[in-house]
């Protein structure tokens, strides 16, 4: 009997069709919610998880006795109770590589966002008050030749440092926990503590994973340490950032900007005042949406999971339980 498959994020068709092919899908791709019976009693049976984004917990964990695999579309896996997975022997998969650039790309597109006020400018022209040049008080801040400080400095932060080195002649200082000499033979990139780094840095952008030592990373003290001139970009995870304290640093001037692409709560609830302060730039956590990254994405979620319900080694295994699926 073919085993089972139970998806809790849309799939492009093709994809779907083609697990299909070897496996029973159970598609809720457009669920609401984890606790919908149907959506249970599918889950009793899967032997496969797909999906991305929602809190997978051991009481969700216990509703699946047969799971052997979760494929997350995610590179970040903050959603899921690794160490809980790997003593269940639960693989769990990921999707790197394949979202680095176009990620990186976000991160530009808000250090550049932000620097130049494209946004803030662009409504200016929208609302029809482009009636004279633009004056002083609508002047943005260089980009190029500027000191950029990566927070973390994996895969992406690699991406984004690249980009500003060599794209925008940028001077790259990061902070992580082990030092990068490939990068700072091929960038200049320099090593420095997190406060100094703050402290140096036209523009802050953190690209850690959400982790227990992450959490709050950013907060009052270390916005404080920030230049009144640097930008803050965030496409990491909301959390990493003290969202109340960025807030009052932003009214307060302690900072120039910040870019968010990332929220403690998403989506950004209504009352927040971050989409409408001037001085902020925030996207609906859009870092690796493109067709081409999220359809590559969904490709690797796909392989990853067939290789282990196939008992084979799957392309980004996250954790290495011991016990390997037969
Ligand atoms: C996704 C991400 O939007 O890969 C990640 O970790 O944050 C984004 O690429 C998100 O995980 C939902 O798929």
């Amino acid at each position: 009997m073919n085993k089972r498959i139970v998806v809790y994020r849309p799939l492009p068709e093709a994809l779907l069709d083609e697990l299909k092919r070897d496996f029973h899908v159970d598609d809720f791709g457009h669920l609401e919610n984890f606790e919908d019976p149907v959506f249970r009693a599918a889950l009793a049976e899967a032997h496969g998880l797909i999906g991305a984004g929602r809190p997978i917990t051991a009481e969700l964990l216990d509703a699946a006795p047969r799971l052997e695999a979760i494929s997350s579309v995610s590179v970040g896996v903050d959603a899921y109770p690794v160490e809980e997975l790997t003593r269940r022997g639960i693989q769990l998969c990921h999707t790197p590589d394949v979202l680095t650039e176009t990620t990186a790309d976000t991160g530009f597109l808000l250090i550049m966002a932000t620097a130049r006020r494209a946004v803030e400018l662009a409504d200016v022209v929208r609302r029809g008050d482009w009636q004279a040049s633009i004056g002083g008080a609508h002047y943005g801040s260089d980009v190029h030749g500027k000191t950029l400080g990566m927070v973390g400095m994996g895969r992406i932060g690699a991406a984004i440092a690249r980009r500003g080195a060599l794209g925008f002649g940028m001077r790259i200082l990061y902070s992580n926990a082990s030092p990068k000499p490939a990068l700072e033979d091929e960038l200049g990139a320099r090593r420095r503590e997190l406060d100094e780094l703050l402290a140096e840095a036209d523009f802050v952008c953190v690209t850690v994973p959400l982790s227990a030592e992450t959490e709050r990373l950013i907060g009052e003290r270390e916005l404080g340490l920030m230049r009144d001139s640097a930008i803050l970009v965030n496409i990491a995870r909301g959390k990493v950032v003290d969202e109340a304290a960025l807030i009052e640093a932003l009214k307060a001037g302690r900072i120039r900007a910040a870019g968010l692409d990332v929220f403690e709560r998403e989506p950004l609830p209504a009352d927040s005042p971050l989409p409408h302060m001037a001085n902020v730039v925030a996207l609906p956590h859009i870092g690796s949406a493109t067709h081409e990254t999220r359809y590559a994405m969904a490709r690797r979620a796909v392989d990853n999971i067939r290789l282990v319900l196939a008992g084979k080694r799957p392309l980004s295994p996250f954790n290495a339980p011991a016990r390997t699926p037969a």
